[in-house]
């Protein structure tokens, strides 16, 4: 990559990518495109189609977008879920995708609730730049040294060549920290708790995916100092459990909260918390969310001092965390099914679409006005209602349609629900329909919404549990992994094993390696031995392939 001029300043250019992974993406985008921009025009342009039609043409009920199953191809299938659904578009830059608003609505949702939290916390929100210079980047080597194959520079301006190289952030350590031993003297300065929303860059090479791995993604990093350890390790705890909550309350999907082995932590801190989820299709746990303990090894590096209420020097101890669009990937992934998106009631932008049901010589204005009314009363009540009028579309299309996006809920009311004043309700999740009286519409809804929200997590969390296998030999190791397992195994807790394990198991779909020893640790009786190496075990761990 590299910074090309134009009159108004410095852009980047990148080469299209040689990885046949990529190119391969870029091409399924363009024929993804093709299929959905063909048959079946966007809102915008049905809109447009019928105030200029004189006759207003019924489209026949067709089949909607979705033409790979979750089970067929999990690959193709997330594709398709995510351009069609309207969350991602795809992007000339391969690994590069634009967030439309129905994924922009969730991330910001998932601000809303994270953001007050950390602000009770006491933690401030600031905003550091965007660029770092080679120098500031490389003053931790150790930290940065694995990464560096995957930082961005920009080198030009205009047609000049910059002096020195500046590089994109793909993290905010080397940014922030020598401004945190400029703003730390004393142990009343302490302790300092800073957060940014922002985006970083991480130039990666293996294969691109929407949301779980893009070289560009949005962002919290959290970065805190205290002046004891006690303190650090209280609140790495803390943030998990929100990073938790994030997920179980308001994607509906499970975690599991756990610390990561020696090989897989950061390698810069002192120990990596994380939650972890699985998806059961590919059998493969991916990281949810991460809470750092640094220990010293920063303020070290940066000489993050202060001296304390004795007059006496110290070094802080820090804290560093991050949750990010991933988790956006994590709930398609997991809740998604052959029609499409499914999101959960608390995280989708409309929660009920109502959709008029006109038969051939029904009072369509007295249909129309009972949809209406229905939406007011649900917005009113503070329910996320929208209201589909389009008349060049049959219902059945639009129920196809709204499923494919995801929404939790729709109601229909056709000539006999008005006659019989009461409303059709259609569950996402379950498929289930339910007609209630008009008079208790907005008390039904509430209460579907919440039971879809706890049916999501629930249906979730038994598929997850599984898929759970524990095991106390190699041989039973590796029947799990052949079968997809999130693998419970007593392990010795050694680096080498974990190593060893990794090196036994590479392979055409990637190595196992530990995913976190859970906080919730069962006990460990008298006598058990590491599945893999025979040695005592100390903890039990979860093991599998990961994304
Ligand atoms: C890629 C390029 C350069 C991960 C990188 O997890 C540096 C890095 O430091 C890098 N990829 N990391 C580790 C990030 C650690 C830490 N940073 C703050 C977090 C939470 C938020």
């Amino acid at each position: 990559m590299r910074a090309v001029g134009t009159s108004s300043g410095t852009f980047l250019r990148c080469r299209r990518s040689k990885n046949p992974l990529h190119q391969g993406k870029n091409t399924q985008a363009s024929l993804l495109f093709l299929f959905f921009s063909l048959p079946f025009p966007s809102p915008d342009m049905a809109t447009k189609s019928s105030n200029t039609a004189k006759k207003k043409e019924v489209k026949k009920e067709t089949k909607l977008g979705m033409t790979v199953k979750k089970d067929d191809n999990f690959g193709e299938w997330y594709s398709e879920v995510v351009v069609h659904s309207e969350m991602i578009e795809y992007y000339d830059i391969s690994g590069c995708y634009i967030l439309r608003p129905q994924a922009m609505s969730i991330w910001e949702t998932l601000q809303k609730f994270f953001d007050p939290e950390i602000k009770k916390m006491g933690i401030e929100n600031a905003y550091f730049p965007l660029f770092v210079t080679e120098n500031v980047l490389q003053k931790e080597k150790d930290h940065i040294e694995g990464f560096a194959p995957e930082v961005a520079w920009v080198t030009k301006s205009g047609k000049s060549d910059l002096e020195v190289p500046i590089a994109i952030r793909p993290t905010s350590e080397t940014v922030m920290y020598p401004y945190f031993a400029k703003w730390i003297r004393g142990h009343r300065d302490l302790p300092l708790k800073l957060n940014q929303w922002c985006n970083v860059v991480r130039w990666e090479f293996s294969n691109p995916t929407p949301f779980i791995r893009s070289r560009e993604f949005l962002w919290q990093e959290g970065h805190t100092a205290f002046a004891t350890k006690e303190e650090a390790d209280q609140e790495v705890l803390e943030i998990l459990e929100l990073y938790r909550r994030v997920y179980e309350e308001y994607l509906a999907v499970p975690v599991i909260k756990g610390r990561k082995s020696e090989l897989e932590k950061f390698a810069g801190g002192l120990y990596t918390t994380s939650v972890e989820a699985f998806i059961p299709h590919t059998g493969r746990g991916i990281q949810g969310a991460t809470s750092h303990c640094l220990g010293q090894n920063f303020a070290k590096m940066f000489q993050i001092n202060f001296e304390d209420d004795k007059g006496e020097k110290g070094m802080v101890w820090q804290n560093s965390w991050a949750y990010s669009s991933r988790t956006i990937g994590v709930m398609v992934m997991v809740h998604g099914d052959d029609k499409g998106l499914v999101l959960p009631p608390k995280v989708a932008r409309v929660q009920v679409v109502v959709i008029p049901v006109p038969y051939k010589d029904a009072d369509t204005t007295a249909i129309k006005a009972a949809c209406e009314s229905a939406v007011k009363e649900l917005n009113t009540a503070g329910v996320r209602a929208d209201l589909d009028t389009r008349e060049n579309y049959s219902p059945g299309w639009k129920y196809s349609h709204w499923e494919m996006k995801g929404v939790p809920l729709r109601i229909e009311i056709g000539p006999r629900d008005l006659e019989k004043s009461q409303v059709r309700l259609v569950r996402r999740d379950t498929g289930a329909k339910v007609d209630v009286p008009m008079t208790e519409l907005v008390e039904k809804v509430q209460e579907i919404l919440m039971s879809i929200q706890e049916n999501l997590f629930n249906t979730a969390k038994e598929k997850r549990d599984a898929c759970i296998e524990k095991v106390h030999t190699w041989d039973e190791f590796m029947t799990a992994l052949n079968n997809k397992k999130l693998i419970f195994a007593p392990w010795c807790d050694e680096k080498e094993v974990e190593e060893d394990v990794k090196a036994r198991t590479k392979g055409d779909h990637g190595a196992a390696k530990t995913l976190c020893s859970p906080l919730d640790q069962p006990e460990i009786t008298e006598g058990t031995v590491c599945f893999a190496s025979g040695k005592p075990a100390k903890k039990w761990t979860y093991w599998g392939r990961s994304y």
